[in-house]
């Protein structure tokens, strides 16, 4: 009882929101609260949905690329059923999102109560222990055993795309593989050192982020995949550099001949440097969006600047918004911010596994 009533009071609250910020009036949310009341529960309309995804990609603290908030693509699909329906319209969203290079900030929002996906990203590459060391992506291991205890066998490699994992209601869950014409992937090679194109990386164009929960008006969508595009930092300075991740700085060291035996020569930041070149240049060549931590900072700052015109305080991480490489370069590393948690919002949520 108590907790259909704070339920109602999110519903209120957002929609509350909702007028303020469309041309609704106070007479509309009042009848809309009552339907609400009648019906005892808030079932959002599909433009209700697509305000409170974008808000909630406005109010995401953890997050530099906000600027673009108003034109994310909203898919609404809370009345699919099956794990095959489910799987059809993720394959849509990579699809649609991906538009053969040229990005586009998508959502797809799945029934709040039967939908669940497995995966922390739709496409990702998997994580296998191997004696004396690891394949892969070691932030996969633990999912990628999971696949594995339901059926899927990786060909192995460093960059085998894990399946789709979808669980419908309480059934066991259902795997998929992803169409391989489906995957836009970027080799990375550098425009000077062919040393660096010859370590044979590669990444995938698109981050669709899947193990988030987007919560508007007291309703929790547990499954409600997103994506933007990539800050060149989190493949090159994350993904490729990070001792837990693929460790490739003393490789890429090696391969352009810097004197990895004193701190003092700065060969980590030099090869860091060289990597990250590569990943840009390489998305830019092949026409896959993607921003480098400079632009995306201070497109960031033209969001505070709007924010600010509309009368918002902009809320913020700073731990998570500095970028991982001369964060001191960028102007958010010299400007406090309030880390307050707004909704509508992504959380996170319990792995289901
Ligand atoms: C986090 C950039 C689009 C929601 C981040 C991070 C970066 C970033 C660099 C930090 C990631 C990390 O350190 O692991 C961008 C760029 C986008 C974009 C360049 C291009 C359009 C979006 C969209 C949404 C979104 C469309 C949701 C609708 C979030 C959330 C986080 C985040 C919730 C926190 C993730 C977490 O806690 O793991 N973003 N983003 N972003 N972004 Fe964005
Ligand atoms: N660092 C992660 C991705 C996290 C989300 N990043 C974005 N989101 N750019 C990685 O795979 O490296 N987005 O929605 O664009």
């Amino acid at each position: 009882y108590e907790h259909k009533g704070k339920k109602l009071k999110d519903a209120e609250e957002f929609l509350s929101l909702y007028i303020q910020e469309t041309d609704l009036s106070e007479d509309w949310l009042h009848e809309r609260l009552d339907d609400i009341k009648r019906a005892g529960s808030y079932n959002p309309t599909t433009e209700e949905l697509v305000f409170g995804a974008k808000v909630a990609w406005r109010n995401s603290n953890r997050c530099i690329g906000r600027l673009f908030w108003k034109s994310l693509h909203v898919f609404d699909e809370r009345h699919l059923e099956t794990a095959e329906e489910i799987f059809f319209a993720l394959i849509r969203h990579i699809q649609f999102a991906t538009n053969k290079g040229k990005i586009r900030p998508t959502i797809t929002i799945f029934n709040e109560n039967k939908v669940r996906i497995w995966n922390y990203q739709l496409i990702r590459y998997a994580g296998y222990e191997i004696s004396g060391g690891t394949v892969g992506d070691p932030d996969s291991i633990p999912f990628t055993k999971v696949c594995m205890d339901l059926g899927w066998r990786g060909a192995g490699t460093p960059f085998d795309i894990l399946p789709l994992v979808i669980q419908v209601g309480n059934n066991k869950p259902a795997l998929f593989e992803i169409p391989k014409e489906a995957v836009l992937e970027v080799e990375i090679r550098h425009p000077q050192y062919e040393q660096i194109s010859k370590l044979n990386l590669k990444w995938y164009a698109v981050p669709i982020v899947s193990n988030m929960k987007l919560s508007i008006g007291g309703i929790e969508f547990k499954a409600a995949p997103f994506n933007g595009w990539y800050m060149g930092t989190e493949i090159g300075a994350r993904n490729f550099a990070d001792v837990n991740r693929y460790h490739l700085l003393p490789e890429v060291a090696e391969a352009i001949g810097l004197d990895t035996n004193s701190n003092m020569t700065l060969w980590k930041d030099r090869a860091l440097v060289e990597l990250n070149t590569a990943v840009l240049h390489s998305f830019k060549e092949d026409g896959v969006s993607i921003v480098d931590h400079h632009t995306a900072a201070q497109q960031f700052q033209l969001f505070e600047q709007q924010e600010e015109q509309a009368n918002r305080k902009v809320t913020g991480n700073w731990s998570w918004l500095i970028p991982p490489m001369s964060p001191a370069t960028t102007h958010i590393f010299h400007k406090p911010i309030e880390n307050l948690i707004k909704k509508p919002n992504y959380f996170y949520q319990n792995r289901p596994f």
